[in-house]
């Protein structure tokens, strides 16, 4: 068979697809973001996905979170607007929340979902309801892909463009095998489960991987071992997102995030080396790797 088609993803790549910026244009011109995420100690993540989104070139941020921990996020995220879940008063969405997530739904063009969700309570009910039902792209990570890999073929019920993006230990829940397996074979895995479920899969890890439907595979050539620390997939989901709300193909939103955020990644290890880089410092540095390759 010649119909497999691996590329690499390099300055070259990227560069022909970041999304333009107008003279004649306002926050609208760059997209509306639904991110779901939060629980109780688990509060940062959504902060650096959301951060990361705004830094990315993102117009507008919607944080759904749960309706007694918005304190957090309206002290640490100033520039966006909170849409408080109902949830069971400590921190957890309930089922109670998908009502009024349907209407926040109707007004954003992507919906990023996981990111310090946990998986207790109603998380999945929640989970299965937006996949089902959103009219929007979705970009899902960490709980997000936790619950979808107790119910895979809810996959099959969307009729959106679906962005997972696993680390090798929530690739190895989807796939009911371990992570050792999993990075044994890191493109045939990749490719196989994006042809099976019709998904774009973001195989994180040394090397990410993107793989597309279609059988495609990109892999970035960005990023070292200090992205290796707390947060950093976080904020990839923030950056993938925000890409794709500013109108780039969904699957290039998905090249730009990884790209850039590998950049990151690099460029902060010029200074500080690979042992002290934070989550946080990657956020920073993202207006600075899109300006350089303009
Ligand atoms: P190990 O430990 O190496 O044997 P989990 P999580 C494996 C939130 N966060 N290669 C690993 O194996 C996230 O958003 C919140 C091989 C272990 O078994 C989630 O909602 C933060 N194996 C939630 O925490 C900051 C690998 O996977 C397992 C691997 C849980 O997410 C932190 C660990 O993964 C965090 O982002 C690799 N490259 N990578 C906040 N500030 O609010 C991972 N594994 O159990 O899914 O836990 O990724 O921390
Ligand atoms: P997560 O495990 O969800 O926090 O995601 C970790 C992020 O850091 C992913 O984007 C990984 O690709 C990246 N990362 C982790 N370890 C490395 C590594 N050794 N080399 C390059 N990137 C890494
Ligand atoms: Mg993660």
């Amino acid at each position: 068979k010649f119909d497999i088609k691996n590329y690499i993803i390099d300055d070259e790549t990227v560069r022909k697809i970041i999304p333009k910026r107008y003279s004649d244009s306002n926050k609208g011109s760059y997209g509306k973001l639904l991110l779901l995420t939060g629980s109780r100690g688990m509060t940062g993540a959504g902060c650096l996905a959301g951060k990361a989104a705004l830094r990315s070139g993102l117009g507008l941020l919607y944080l759904g979170v749960p309706a007694s921990l918005t304190n957090v996020y309206d002290s640490i995220l100033i520039e966006s607007v909170t849409l408080p879940l109902e949830d069971d008063d400590t921190g957890y969405i309930t089922k109670g929340c998908i009502e009024s997530l349907k209407e926040y739904m109707a007004g954003v063009d992507v919906i990023a979902l996981g990111p310090g969700l946990s998986t207790k309570g109603d998380v999945g009910d929640v989970v299965f309801s937006i996949v089902e039902n959103s009219k929007v792209p979705l970009v899902i990570d960490a709980d997000g892909i936790n619950v979808i890999s107790k119910n895979i073929e809810v996959l099959k019920k969307s009729n959106v463009p679906v962005v997972l993006t696993p680390h090798p230990g929530e690739m190895a829940r989807l796939l009911g095998t371990s992570p050792e397996e999993v990075q044994k074979n890191r493109i045939n895995v990749a490719r196989d489960f994006s042809r099976k479920w019709n998904v774009i899969t973001v195989l994180k890890g040394s090397r990410t991987i993107v793989a597309l439907p279609d059988g495609s595979i990109y892999i970035n050539t960005t990023g070292n071992s200090g992205m290796a620390t707390g947060g950093t997939g976080d904020v990839l989901t923030g950056m993938i997102a925000s890409f794709i709300c500013q109108g780039a193909k969904v699957h290039e939103g998905a090249i730009l995030g990884v790209y850039f955020h590998g950049l990151c990644g690099d460029n902060i290890a010029k200074t500080k080396g690979e042992y002290g880089i934070i989550a946080g410092d990657l956020v920073e540095e993202i207006p600075y790797v899109i300006k350089s390759r303009l």
